[in-house]
């Protein structure tokens, strides 16, 4: 039972429902929301919180987007799923839209994040039997240690994490994992003629927003150039302006082969992925082979062009990148004993704990919580900071104030 101390009736109420009623998949922050708008939440008793985790970078262009809610609100009351048994009317106008906005030639829309990624491994594979004249069922795709891109069984048949696969054999085979951040490593492994495709997140988002070194982009580019392996980027979490370029492989001008998005592409109010890619790749795919229920619905393609026209036009990757410059420096300027690292690009943030405490993250989580911030540790000590890219300065530096009061707390509670 979450120990449910010094929490509200009302608080104790829903988690009490989820604690008898729901899968006990997740060990939440014990805090029950309620509404949401812009950068803030407000909890089941009118407590408001700076949300400085975006649903994991799903709400990028803020709570309640009213251009996103008007788009999905009206296309609600107008058509939401015609299946792909038939055409709709909104489907191919949303294709058309994405090959003008991202500049590939085709997108396989499907819904959640890890949908999408094992759609990119199958068209991957797909291109390597077909494309690369790979021997049938020995096709090979590289991947990095420590890595997060979902938690279907083949997703996590490639995770490092023990807490993703234990229990959860047997595993698909055909993956290998190499060090992220890692050019030797990467081309040692392309030696391997099955080979097919490199998947990578431009930043590592669950292991702690490890930002790799400058120049890894252009080098994963070259030598899939090299080897003609597809270089596939995850940007589910990285893209879509989080990390102050429209895709995170912009920052260094490189251009995946495949890319893979999710989570903001509809901005957090309904599922919505997809896979982009040049025909060369995508034509593989024929009728009947690949698709979804839900994939393409007319509902979601409304939401996903109101909710990327909203970052273009509120220039939200310009922001997240001022924005983030100066979190990161207002960050450091409290000069806590407490805050061994700081990183991340954008508004991508992490802060790395070092505290005598092994809960001390969990406990800081819990005091900004108190002082109205919401975020939460990742792989033990890492705090990640990642508010909807529609912050202000004023606001940065308010949240940095409640980061500063908690870290002082800590100190106290460490005593
Ligand atoms: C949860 C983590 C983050 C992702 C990347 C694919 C997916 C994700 C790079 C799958 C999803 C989410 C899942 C969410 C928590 C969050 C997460 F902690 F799980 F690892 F962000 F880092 N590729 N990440 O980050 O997308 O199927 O979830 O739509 O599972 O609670 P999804």
């Amino acid at each position: 039972m979450q120990n449910i101390e010094g929490l509200s009736a009302n608080t104790q109420h829903f988690i009490a429902l989820e604690e008898k009623y729901g899968a006990h998949n997740y060990h939440p922050l014990p805090v029950v929301l309620k509404k949401g708008e812009g950068v803030f939440m407000w909890d089941v008793d009118d407590k408001k919180y700076y949300d400085f985790l975006s649903g994991y970078s799903a709400i990028n262009q803020g709570h309640c987007h009213p251009k996103i809610v008007a788009a999905l609100v009206e296309q609600a009351q107008t058509l939401t799923l015609t299946s792909r048994a038939f055409y709709n009317n909104l489907l191919g106008e949303y294709e058309q839209f994405m090959q003008q906005y991202f500049g590939y030639d085709k997108l396989l829309p499907v819904n959640t994040g890890v949908e999408a990624v094992e759609t990119a491994l199958k068209i991957s594979r797909k291109w390597g039997y077909i494309n690369k004249d790979i021997t049938e069922n020995e096709a090979r795709i590289i991947v990095c240690a420590s890595n997060f891109h979902g938690r279907t069984i083949s997703v996590v048949s490639y995770s490092s994490d023990p807490t993703a696969t234990k229990d959860f054999g047997p595993f698909t085979p055909g993956f290998e994992a190499i060090p992220y951040n890692d050019l030797v490593a990467l081309e040692n492994a392309l030696q391997d003629k099955n080979v097919c495709a490199f998947l990578f997140e431009p930043i590592q988002g669950e292991a702690g927003v490890v930002v790799p070194d400058e120049g890894y982009y252009k080098g994963i580019r070259s030598l899939c150039n090299k080897y003609n392996v597809l270089m596939v980027a995850d940007e589910i979490q990285t893209g879509l302006c989080r990390t102050g370029t429209m895709l995170a492989c912009d920052a260094e001008q490189v251009r995946p082969d495949v890319v893979i998005l999710g989570k903001a592409l509809s901005g957090g109010v309904l599922p919505a992925s997809a896979v982009l890619a040049d025909d060369a790749v995508m034509m593989n795919i024929k009728p009947g082979e690949h698709g979804s229920t839900y994939g393409g619905n007319p509902l979601a393609c409304k939401v996903a062009m109101a909710a990327l026209t909203v970052l273009k036009e509120e220039n939200m990757a310009a922001n997240a990148a001022a924005m983030g410059t100066l979190l990161r420096d207002e960050l450091a300027k409290l000069n806590s004993p407490y805050i061994s690292i700081i990183r991340g690009r954008g508004l991508l943030n992490a802060i790395v704990i070092k505290h005598h405490n092994p809960d001390a993250a969990w406990d800081l989580c819990m005091a900004m919580k108190e002082n109205g911030l919401l975020a939460k540790p990742t792989h033990g000590d890492k705090i990640r900071f990642a508010p909807p890219l529609t912050i202000t300065a004023a606001q940065v530096k308010e949240a940095v104030s409640i980061i500063g009061k908690s870290l002082e707390q800590l100190a106290l509670l460490s005593k």
